[in-house]
């Protein structure tokens, strides 16, 4: 049988193929919230608006093969670019932006968790570009279109077109939705996947050309914000509790307070923090945000250090390591600490080299510090165990007071786990990552118990306060539905997905006697001034967007860095405003006034969140701090 050729020209064919696969892709492999019919439009045209804007570029190539080489790379590298996203997505339930294509090492670093992320079927994305391939090198001249220039711009005209009515529709679906663009679900809801990427583009070069022509004027703004709306000037009563002890800090990989006090099929899963919860000497606080972007453990880190927030886009560790920063490792030399960081992973990952010496760390314990052999480790790398143990030594040369920071490893996506390490059975669901999730942070919660017994041996224990957080959420909302299931719940709404971002934090003070839980909505952002003033450091002037832990007089809300919010009374996210006790949102059953008050009640807070998280871009992009006098009075 004669093999009967399309009678369409290649790159409307291209379009079209490439238009349906990608909206295939958004509807059931991205996790895109619509809510309504308009949203479920654009969602349908913007892949055939961006794929005909690619390969309609082809008809100016006049000449065949020419015309057919860029319809064939070009699908190939349109679909990957696809592909790539949908790896990226499958970990962080996010899209790729600018800076993260430079953290190229991290990427390769991922190594066993990539793997899990691709699937057999995603092969079938490619299977139009194959199509594409094999047409156009059959039937070369058939399939090429030769226009007169009028032709060539009525092509172009009819793309940018098309174009110019998706963005309309956006910009009424989702009013300023350029300017509010750290939310990057609804870019690629309403203008797809690829002009989100020439957004991100645009945005990424300006926030370098900000660097360039910043001089500092910016800062009497911030500090006039600082002032009026974060500093508080009294003393929390914890002011000097720890003063003069060393500071060992636990970063608790991938932790989560749901874990907490919960079990497995009536297994405890973290019985050692359970216990400590209890303890005399622990202040432990349930209501605790992470505060991370893309940029995971290490903008935890940076939160903490700094208290300003990690940037929405990329990892500022990444992009901004070369700053000027006035960092806790940094104020605390004054008072004759020396601090540092263990951690057994590769140093140069999340940039941690450059970004520590910024910081001001006077060390950096990497895996080269460690011994690490096939035995000893699993996943990601060395096993929590065997790194606390080889790090007593450590502990033991450093000069007191020390400010040191453990970052442990075993508890991270995919929770690999040997079975010796199984000290509980895995939870059963469908999402594997849930699954294997509760013994890995069953293994983390005895590697800290047998760290505090070892510190106590090592005589290590008594002056010391011991501090450990969760760095950032471990399960996504990728498996929802099996995170459900755990919760007992319907399903998880966008107030429980706030509520998921909670991680635990336990400041142990050996022999204080007063401790307690505390229920205060707190976050990362907080660290810094706490630390501080546990230690007694009479604050210089600086520039920060926390208050200390312990502190009455606190500014009453904690902002996520999607521009979500936690204050004590509201949740806001995903532009509704809930009750922060019941959950309820709050515009239901109300009546037209009163659900114009509440929408106030929290768009008030709202426009502080975001003037704040405004701010401490400006500074980090500006590298503002560099023109900052901390010694002024
Ligand atoms: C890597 C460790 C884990 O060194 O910090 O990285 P994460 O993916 O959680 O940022
Ligand atoms: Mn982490």
């Amino acid at each position: 049988m004669k093999f009967r050729r399309p009678n369409i020209p290649l790159y409307i064919l291209a379009s079209f193929l490439f238009g349906l696969k990608t909206y295939i892709v958004y509807r059931f492999l991205f996790n895109i919230e619509l809510e309504n019919n308009m949203q479920e439009f654009i969602l349908l045209i913007n892949p055939f608006v961006s794929g005909f804007l690619l390969f309609s570029l082809g008809v100016w190539f006049n000449k065949p093969s020419r015309q057919m080489k860029f319809l064939r790379y070009s699908s190939f590298i349109a679909t990957f670019i696809v592909f790539a996203n949908l790896v990226f997505y499958r970990q962080f339930t996010d899209f790729i932006t600018i800076p993260q294509l430079f953290m190229g090492s991290n990427m390769s670093d991922l190594g066993s968790s990539i793997l899990t992320l691709i699937k057999p079927f995603d092969l079938l994305l490619f299977v139009d570009t194959v199509l594409i391939w094999i047409l156009s090198k059959r039937n070369e001249k058939e399939l090429t279109v030769s226009y007169q220039k009028r032709g060539k711009v009525f092509a172009l005209s009819m793309s940018l077109l098309l174009l110019a009515g998706n963005f309309f529709l956006a910009e009424m679906e989702r009013p300023q939705l350029f300017t509010r663009g750290f939310d990057r679900e609804y870019l690629v809801k309403n203008i797809g996947l690829f002009n989100y990427h020439l957004y991100d583009i645009v945005q990424h070069s300006k926030a370098e050309t900000q660097r360039v022509f910043a001089d500092g004027n910016e800062l009497s703004d911030i500090e006039d914000f600082i002032e009026e709306n974060v500093k508080v000037d009294e003393k929390s009563n914890m002011f000097g509790a720890a003063e003069g002890k060393n500071v060992i800090w636990i970063n608790a990989e991938s932790l989560q307070t749901f874990v907490i006090n919960n079990d497995v099929y009536g297994e405890e899963v973290t019985p050692f923090l359970n216990s400590l919860i209890e303890d005399e000497d622990t202040y432990y606080f349930d209501n605790f945000y992470e505060q991370t972007g893309q940029g995971n453990t290490s903008d935890s880190e940076f939160l903490i250090e700094n208290s300003m927030y990690p940037l929405s886009r990329g990892a500022v560790f990444f992009t901004h390591g070369g700053n000027e920063y006035h960092a806790t490792p940094e104020i605390i030399k004054e008072e004759g600490y020396t601090s540092s960081v263990l951690h057994a992973n590769n140093g140069s990952f999340w940039n941690r080299f450059q970004m520590y010496d910024s910081l001001g760390f006077d060390h950096f314990y990497d895996e080269k510090a460690y011994e690490i052999n096939e035995e000893n480790s699993v996943g990601w790398g060395l096993k929590d165990k065997p790194f606390f143990e080889q790090s007593i030594k450590y502990l033991q040369s450093m000069e007191e007071p020390y400010y040191a920071k453990f970052i442990t490893l075993t508890n991270h996506f995919p929770f690999e786990l040997e079975e010796e390490d199984q000290y509980i059975e895995p939870y059963d669901s469908n999402s594997n990552t849930l699954n294997n999730f509760f013994p890995a942070v069953r293994y983390m919660d005895d590697a800290i118990k047998e760290f505090f017994d070892q510190l106590k041996e090592a005589d290590l224990y008594e002056d010391s306060v011991i501090v450990i957080m969760g760095d950032h959420i471990g399960i996504s909302a990728n498996h929802n539905k099996a995170m459900s299931m755990y919760l007992d719940k319907d399903e998880i709404t966008p107030y429980d997905q706030v509520q998921l971002q909670r991680v635990p934090l336990f400041i142990h003070i050996p022999g204080d006697g007063n401790g307690e839980t505390i229920s205060e909505v707190t976050g990362q952002i907080d660290m810094k001034p706490t630390m501080l003033n546990l230690l007694g450091v009479e604050q210089e002037e600086d520039i920060y967007f926390g208050n200390d832990l312990f502190s009455e007089n606190r500014k009453g809300y904690i902002a996520l860095r999607n521009g979500d919010f936690v204050s004590d009374e509201y949740i806001s996210t995903v532009g509704i405003c809930y009750d922060r006790e019941t959950g309820e949102p709050l515009e239901e059953s109300m009546d037209d006034a009163t659900e114009k008050e509440n929408t106030n009640a929290c768009s008030s807070i709202d426009e502080k969140v975001q003037t704040e998280l405004q701010h401490s871009d400006n500074l980090i992009y500006g590298d503002l701090l560099r023109f900052y006098n901390f010694e002024e009075e």
